[in-house]
């Protein structure tokens, strides 16, 4: 008996465009991975919250320990505003909101807003 196996089509591999031109993977534009943006947090001076609510909130909201809450209260208060964290929109969204919520509870005019880095 003769080989009676059916000649079957040569497969498609993913990058196949039909071309039998062998130019399939030199035509195909490069893949790229966009990194998701981040959210600079920015708390602002006021002349009315008291320093020790600033350096409270900087270590309740944002981790830090008591002499670096103190170090970055005090930039906010000598140069008007400083960056607190650097975050994905949703985690900055979220500390902007307990911030001022925060603030809001206890009668202070502190701000803090985001903005895209
Ligand atoms: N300027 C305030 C004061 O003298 C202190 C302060 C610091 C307020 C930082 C807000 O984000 C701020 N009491």
């Amino acid at each position: 008996m003769t080989n009676s196996k059916p000649i079957q089509p040569k497969a498609a591999d993913d990058n196949d465009t039909g071309n039998d031109d062998e130019t399939d993977l030199l035509t195909r534009p490069a893949e790229k991975t966009e990194r998701p943006p981040l959210y600079k947090v920015l708390l602002l001076n006021d002349d009315y919250t008291p320093m020790e609510f600033v350096v409270h909130v900087l270590e309740r909201f944002f981790g830090l320990g008591l002499d670096a809450a103190n170090g970055v209260m005090l930039t906010v208060h000598m140069k008007g505003l400083a960056v607190v964290g650097v975050f994905s929109h949703d985690i900055a969204e979220t500390k902007v909101t307990q911030v001022m919520d925060y603030a809001q509870r206890n009668q202070h005019p502190l701000q803090c807003t985001m903005e895209k880095e």
